[in-house]
């Protein structure tokens, strides 16, 4: 960068328009004015001066939350130019504040990339026109320049207010509260971010300090002030390190950077004995959610190369399929961050490269460095094929299992459950299913339903443990044949929504550990193989109480802990255990459990004050199956009076992606085992 060091000076500072349509559309420009647009106000002014350190001219960047509100980033760079322009008479700072994408935008310059300011693409100017003040200082020529700005007006003329012999920039401004819903900046949004851009930019000195009064009392000690600093040396390899912190490596962190022609290219990479993986994209400083080119060259190479090594070290033998770009994916950790001139952001939120050259350009630096890499330290690139190899055959043994389920027709002319008690009611939108974990709870439902629309379908508990993460082998399972013929769809080619036997479906679980676990298998079993059933919005979650409160013949149940106070204070009782006293209360519940024989649950005696003369009973539900049958109607399933949660394909979404790491990491060894040899093995006993 040095060697082609542009003196810039204010004439290169393209002008545009005024300020007028940001004020007059906000959204356009920053997305929304909830909380997210009032932050991107600060990535906008904190993007200049990672530019300016990107361009190697500063190495500390101070954001400050000052004690009005407002927030200032200032930076030791080379100070924006606050001489006047020839043409329009204005100084490169006031353009920069005042005109619309004057930002960075200095157009390609042949010296490599200008990694273009206001990545997140509008330039400060914006963020002037969003709030009622802004105070910009600027150090340079030994001189501290300052000049004010109100709804994006400057008030006169830059002056100068001292004398100093460092250089910077500090821009400090006020959101405007007619703008956004709120004007609260968040500090852990604000971290969070710096810390990834500490990543992103080795060398340089982040900080983050927070002057409101009487927020971290307590916390911090001195001058009230919350401070945070982000400084890695070794950028994404750092990031990297610090992502598999907890997870046991297979290979050091492979660390690669190249400037090529296209772009300039940083990628971090290494293997651990996790099972998911995990790949953060960046271009240009901003997280590429959406992946985009980088990924798409960057996750070819890895293939291309693991298999190239694997073949010419004989791993994988003749009659050996190559590995695939899934089979290479399982603990594998990645942080991918690329820099280029004109970064074309694509897809739904703007976050996907789209830039062709940037493909080519990743894979052929990727695939020749990692290649070398493999040569080079034969003990991780045996570890890492190792990996690979298994999941390889994991998923083909896999795949064979579920083929046999879904093609040989398993489910085909089977008549319905036994254990399913079924509605009277032939109509499919008057008709419900529940599915009742554990029989005792199912016996309940079954007493206590309405037998002209509501079906019951009891699962045993075990399903979840004989199962472990093998939903594709959880088809065969008895329990969930049961379930997808109660349903009546049909399964995999064959599923038809048409044929649903019940438009409400409702997963009835205890609120305890192992209902939650049933409910995410249930929820990612209907994820993967019945989307269509939640997307029509058939699919709820039964809300069962939590309590049940009894004072003299007055009864309440209660759905929250909330609701358990709100009730008790109504009957005048103040419920305020210190820890020591719930500490104590739960040994005695415990022992009390213990001594209960035959008791429909535990009770609690709660005497309020000892003066208290009414007796006052809390019960508290740990299993659907306490409840007896008419407890179960009136709390649970009377449509009258029972609450629900409509489960939305996003809920799902997250039971789904949850799924592995719920199902405990410990079982995943053993898991693999199964899968690896599921073909030797005829029959397990599910
Ligand atoms: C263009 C030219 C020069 C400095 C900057 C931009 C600059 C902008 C910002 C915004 C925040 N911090 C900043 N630091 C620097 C100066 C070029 C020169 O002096 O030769």
């Amino acid at each position: 960068m040095a060697e082609g060091k542009q003196q810039y000076s204010a004439e290169n500072i393209q002008v545009l328009k005024g300020l007028e349509p940001v004020r007059r559309r906000p959204g356009m420009y920053i997305g929304t004015t909830d909380v997210r647009g009032l932050h991107h106000l600060v990535w906008e002014v904190l993007d200049n001066s990672i530019d300016e350190a990107m361009a190697g001219f500063c190495d500390r960047i101070l954001i400050i939350i000052n004690e009005d509100g407002s927030l200032t980033v200032a930076d030791n760079g080379r100070g924006i130019p606050v001489d006047k322009h020839k043409v329009t008479g204005t100084s490169a700072l006031e353009t920069v504040l005042t005109v619309l994408h004057a930002g960075g935008k200095f157009g390609g310059d042949a010296s490599g990339y200008k990694v273009s300011g206001g990545l997140h693409g509008v330039g400060v100017s914006v963020v002037n026109a969003l709030s009622t003040k802004i105070v910009a200082e600027v150090r340079r020529d030994g001189k501290v320049h300052y000049q004010e700005y109100k709804m994006g007006v400057a008030q006169g003329d830059i002056k100068i207010i001292g004398e100093t012999n460092s250089t910077g920039t500090s821009i400090t401004f006020w959101p405007d509260e007619k703008v956004f819903e709120t004007t609260e900046f968040d500090i852990q949004t604000i971290i969070t971010k710096c810390r990834q851009q500490a990543y992103l930019t080795k060398g340089v000195t982040i900080a983050v300090e927070d002057k409101r009064k009487g927020r971290y009392e307590g916390k911090i000690v001195g001058d009230n002030t919350y401070k945070y600093a982000f400084y890695f040396e070794g950028g994404v390899q750092s990031y990297v390190s610090h992502l598999n912190q907890n997870k046991e490596p297979i290979s050091e962190v492979i660390y690669i950077e190249k400037d090529v022609p296209e772009c300039k290219i940083e990628v971090a990479l290494q293997y651990t004995h996790a099972y998911n993986e995990n790949i953060i994209t960046f271009a240009n400083n901003i997280h590429t959610t959406e992946g985009g080119m980088h990924l798409t060259g960057f996750r070819s190479a890895l293939t291309r190369s693991l298999n190239n090594y694997a073949r010419s070290k004989g791993f994988l033998k003749e009659k050996d399929d190559n590995m695939t770009t899934d089979d290479v994916r399982e603990g594998m950790t990645a942080v991918i961050s690329v820099k280029l001139a004109d970064p074309q952001f694509e897809g739904q939120t703007k976050s996907k490269l789209g830039n062709p050259e940037v493909r080519s350009a990743v894979e052929s630096v990727f695939n020749e460095k990692l290649s070398e890499y493999l040569e080079e330290n034969p003990n991780d690139a045996k570890g890492i094929i190792a990996k690979g190899m298994l999941a390889s055959r994991a998923r083909l043994a896999s795949r064979a299992a579920r083929e046999t389920v879904l093609r040989k027709g398993a489910l085909e002319g089977m008549t319905l459950p036994g254990k399913l008690a079924d509605c009277t009611s032939r109509d499919p939108s008057e008709s419900e299913l529940y599915i009742v974990e554990g029989d005792s709870a199912g016996g309940s439902a079954k007493q206590g339903r309405d037998r002209f629309r509501q079906a019951i379908l009891p699962l045993r508990g075990k399903i979840l443990n004989v199962e472990q993460a093998r939903l594709d082998r959880m088809l065969s399972n008895n329990e969930i044949k049961a379930l997808i013929i109660a349903l009546g769809t049909g399964i995999g080619e064959t599923f038809d929504i048409e044929r649903i036997r019940y438009k409400r479906i409702v997963i009835m679980t205890d609120a305890d550990v192992d209902g939650a676990h049933i409910r995410t298998l249930l929820l990612t079993l209907f994820y993967r193989y019945f989307k269509p059933i939640i997307e029509a919005g058939y699919l709820y979650i039964a809300q069962p109480p939590l309590f049940k409160l009894a004072r003299g013949k007055l009864t309440e149940y209660a759905y929250t802990e909330e609701a358990k106070a709100k009730v008790l204070e109504s009957w005048g009782i103040k419920e305020e255990l210190s820890d020591a006293e719930e500490e104590a209360a739960e040994a005695e519940e415990a022992a009390a459990e213990e001594a209960a024989t035959e008791n429909e649950g535990e009770i609690t005696e709660l005497a309020g004050k000892p003066a208290a003369k009414t007796r006052v009973s809390i019960q508290r539900y740990k299993g659907l199956g306490e409840m007896n049958p008419d407890q179960l109607w009136e709390t649970t399933m009377d449509p009258e009076r029972r609450a629900m949660f409509k489960v939305s394909v996003k809920d799902a979404e997250m039971a789904d992606a949850t799924f592995d790491t719920l199902m405990g990491s410990e079982v995943l060894p053993r898991r693999k085992f199964i899968q690896t040899h599921a073909k030797k093995v005829k029959n397990l006993d599910i």
